[in-house]
């Protein structure tokens, strides 16, 4: 596939029309289609009626399948013209698989060994066909079930390390970012559920927003801080206007498969141009998010300290690597971009001083990080996308308590942003928060 060919071009609308009509695929479809590939028969082997179609579509918007032959898997992700999981009641553009399409071509240079190989985008079906990843699994149920996954932290810092310095004007031309910004601008569909649901719901009355009654005092509060959506509006805003670098998009526990010794960046679809710390926030949100969860999951109690011990570690981690990686990556590409200059950083004083530019850089990055981490945590205990973390927790009030703690650490961090100074202090931080209840005025 190349960058530019027209299939990547944003043309719309595809359902319903085109020379071979978008249709939704059901499990016999999907192997029709595959078979007229030659390279993915030749991966799956033997004949079409050989072959196992498997629907474990999981996640809230599209179809899922794996389809196993006599020599081997693919995975098929097709774009559903609705959310998945409230079908009629919310159609939604099918065209953000061209956008997915897009965003793992673009990205593949910088992360390759940390996401899943594409072997076919069909434009028309919008259906991506890609590396069957196995054993691995979906990260937030390998913490749920109490599993340690020891390279997460560090693969995930070099992918949004270079995906952060690569796709910015750190390390290229304008022109290329403005290339990223037309393309993905127009992933609006997303957006719009960025916007909305991360946003701008969790703060307002919205039947979309799923509060279970012991929140309700939570949520009532939140509706009414003031200071909170002023920091909410600022992430808001630059979550819509700061265009750094080319973002995932959606980077929870959820877009992420593990092995113990592998990790994969999946679902790409979210990509948008905005601020770097977009990622980061959120994968740090959603390590907070199982560290809050944890002890009131099913599993044994003994496993619930270490459990929360390896979830801190990897938060320090993950901060520590990605500051690093992006430091070393960016002092090697800033020559090639337009932000820092050759003409002016190219002798030992300017190097000097474009070192402190990056390290600055690099601090706005933590501070946004830091909000949008926030921003994640709310909106996964209010919203819409709530997550299993919590919901695997049967007792209703008990898994309101663990939410109600998460909730008062992110009010922290978007209200009292000095206190969090590094992220080691934001992980050394979370325990006091254990002490916070269903009461929103009785914080610690
Ligand atoms: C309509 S539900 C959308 C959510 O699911 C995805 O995983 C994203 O997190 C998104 O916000
Ligand atoms: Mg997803």
């Amino acid at each position: 596939m190349n960058r530019h060919s027209p299939s990547f071009a944003p043309q719309r609308p595809v359902p319903g029309g085109g020379p071979r009509p978008y249709r939704v695929l059901d499990a016999a479809g999907l192997v029709e289609v595959l078979a007229a590939l030659p390279d993915v028969r030749a991966r799956l082997g033997g004949k079409p009626e050989d072959w196992r179609a498997r629907d474990v579509a999981d996640g809230n918007l599209n179809a899922v399948y794996l389809i196993d032959g006599p020599a081997g898997g693919v995975c098929a992700k097709q774009g559903l013209p609705y959310v998945r999981v409230a079908k009629d009641t919310w159609p939604l553009d099918a065209n953000r698989t061209r956008f997915e399409a897009a965003y793992a071509q673009r990205v593949a240079p910088f992360v390759d060994r940390l996401a899943p190989a594409i072997h076919h985008f069909d434009p028309d079906l919008l259906l991506i066909v890609m590396e069957k990843l196995e054993p691995h699994v979906i990260l937030r149920k390998g913490l749920i079930a109490g599993r340690r996954y020891p390279r997460v932290a560090a693969d995930v810092a070099e992918y949004v390390a270079q995906a952060s310095v690569n796709t910015s004007d750190l390390a290229q031309p304008f022109e290329t970012r403005a290339a990223d910004l037309a393309l993905f601008s127009q992933n609006l569909a997303l957006q719009r559920i960025s916007t909305d649901l991360i946003f701008l719901d969790p703060y307002a009355a919205s039947d979309r927003n799923r509060v279970s009654p012991p929140l309700e005092p939570w949520a009532a509060a939140l509706r009414r801080d003031v200071e909170v959506k002023s920091a909410v509006a600022q992430l808001r805003l630059a979550y819509l206007t700061k265009a750094q670098s080319l973002l995932h998009g959606d980077l929870h526990s959820g877009s992420i498969m593990v092995t113990p010794e592998e990790t994969k960046v999946i679902d790409g679809e979210f990509a948008w141009v905005g601020p770097s710390g977009f990622d980061v926030g959120n994968f740090l949100a959603h390590l907070v998010v199982a560290w809050f969860a944890k002890p009131r999951q099913p599993g044994p109690a003994e496993a619930v300290a270490p459990g929360r011990a390896a979830l801190e570690q990897d938060i320090v981690d993950f901060w520590r690597i990605f500051s690093r990686r992006f430091l070393e990556i960016a002092a090697e590409a800033t020559p090639k971009g337009d932000g820092l200059p050759e003409s002016h950083f190219g002798d030992a004083i300017g190097a000097a001083r474009r070192a402190e530019l990056i390290a600055a850089y690099l601090d706005d990055i933590r501070r946004d990080a830091i909000g949008f981490l926030a921003a994640k945590v709310i909106r996964r205990v209010v919203g819409f996308a709530q997550v299993a973390d919590f919901l695997v927790i049967g007792d209703v009030e008990q898994r309101a308590l663990a939410q109600a703690r998460s909730l008062a650490f992110a009010r922290s961090l978007l209200v009292e942003p000095e206190r969090y100074r590094d992220v080691a202090a934001l992980a050394a931080a979370l325990p006091k928060f254990d002490r916070a209840g269903l009461d929103p005025e009785a914080v610690p």
